[in-house]
């Protein structure tokens, strides 16, 4: 499908480091582990609200060596042509955890792993990371982010939008932005949660439509909420990075200036409109359609926007021909870079250019 001279970078792709797999693996409420269905099959993983009571999300999905091991992340970016990968810790990350000492000491021991991997004999050079937050503790987390900017492969971190309970545009975590921006590491913001959507007769939609528009509409709603805190008229150096294009961001940034716009109390609290702040921030492009490419080139400077490939999540249902097969998933979002008609500066920047800058990576 796609052969590029383009140096290749994937930054959103995620691992369950074997520490916290375990963690789930001891737990029985949400999110948990649950041991194979069938002997011989692969351990299941439950980690939406919710997904352990509805019928048709609650024997979760299989979690096999891709989600763990380092071999598998680089055997898949050997498969599909990737140079480098930013690895993060998939969600619920730590968010669910209380303030405590063993939570803190947790995410530092995350972190070290994060970098050890990314040093593995196996990894070749082809990893960074972003450190993981004990987010329910601000004061931890500010320590935590100290360490992190000293560990030589990482380059930022990956947060939920939850903050730590009241969501990002939560006051208390204003000292904690301050302690990222200046350590100029990057935040890699991921949904998790979903936005609670109208009741419906029919449940039966496994995790389709959490994933498709619960989490694209849980991004929207806590990006925009976070400009109209202000927080980038204080913090104009704070680099975000959202994944799967910024939810519905660049399509509906008209519609949120033309909102705020309109009323009075909300406009005098910020310096601009908020389309002002939203093209100054990242964008990763796992969109999987070239539309959606296309509005956020069209709407954000096109050097902020980045391939990646939410592996190990969405992996191919079914092998028909028993060999290394590539990943739909990941042929839709190159395509949707390299099928767009845009210009080939543009493409080889999404591709890989872009990430090399902002994340100061050394090119392989
Ligand atoms: O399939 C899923 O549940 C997910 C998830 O939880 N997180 C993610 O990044 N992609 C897919």
């Amino acid at each position: 499908l796609f052969k590029s001279d383009a140096c290749v970078v994937d930054v959103h792709t995620h691992v369950y480091l074997p520490e916290y797999l375990e963690l789930l693996r001891h737990r029985n409420t949400v999110p948990f582990v649950l041991p194979p269905l069938k002997k011989g099959e692969d351990e299941r993983l439950i980690i939406l609200p919710g997904e352990d009571k509805d019928h048709s999300t609650q024997n979760g999905r299989p979690v096999g060596a891709a989600y763990y091991d380092v071999r598998e992340k680089i055997k898949f970016m050997d498969l599909h042509g990737i140079d480098l990968s930013v690895v993060s810790l998939a969600n619920p990350w730590l968010d669910f955890l209380p303030p405590t000492q063993t939570t803190l000491d947790l995410a530092t021991r995350m972190n070290v792993e994060m970098e050890e991997m990314c040093l593995d004999k196996a990894a070749a050079g082809r990893l960074y990371g972003f450190g993981t937050l004990p987010v329910t503790s601000v004061e931890g987390s500010i320590k935590e982010v100290e360490r992190i900017a000293k560990l030589p492969h990482l380059r930022g971190v990956i947060m939920g939008t939850a903050g730590c309970g009241k969501g990002l545009d939560d006051p208390e975590l204003i000292p904690l932005f301050e302690a990222i921006a200046r350590h100029q590491l990057v935040i890699f913001l991921h949904p998790h949660y979903g936005v609670s959507l109208p009741t419906s007769a029919n449940t039966e939609v496994g995790h389709s439509l959490a994933l498709a528009l619960g989490f694209p509409f849980e991004t929207t709603y806590a990006v925009s909420r976070l400009i109209l805190s202000g927080i980038f008229d204080r913090l104009p150096d704070l680099r975000l990075l959202l994944a799967h294009s910024g939810g519905t961001l660049p399509f509906l940034a008209g519609r949120l200036d033309s909102c705020v716009i309109h009323d009075p109390l909300v406009a005098s609290r910020l310096q601009h409109p908020p389309s002002y702040y939203l093209k100054r921030l990242y964008y990763d492009a796992v969109i999987y359609h070239e539309t959606g490419v296309k509005a956020t080139v069209d709407f954000a400077d096109p050097k902020n926007i980045m391939f990646g490939t939410d592996h190990p999540f969405f992996p191919p249902l079914e092998n028909q021909n028993g060999g290394p097969e590539r990943w739909m998933s990941v042929d839709s979002n190159l395509a949707a870079i390299t099928d767009s008609g845009l210009d080939k500066t543009v493409v080889q920047g999404i591709l890989g250019e872009n990430a090399l800058k902002l994340l100061n990576l050394s090119p392989p």
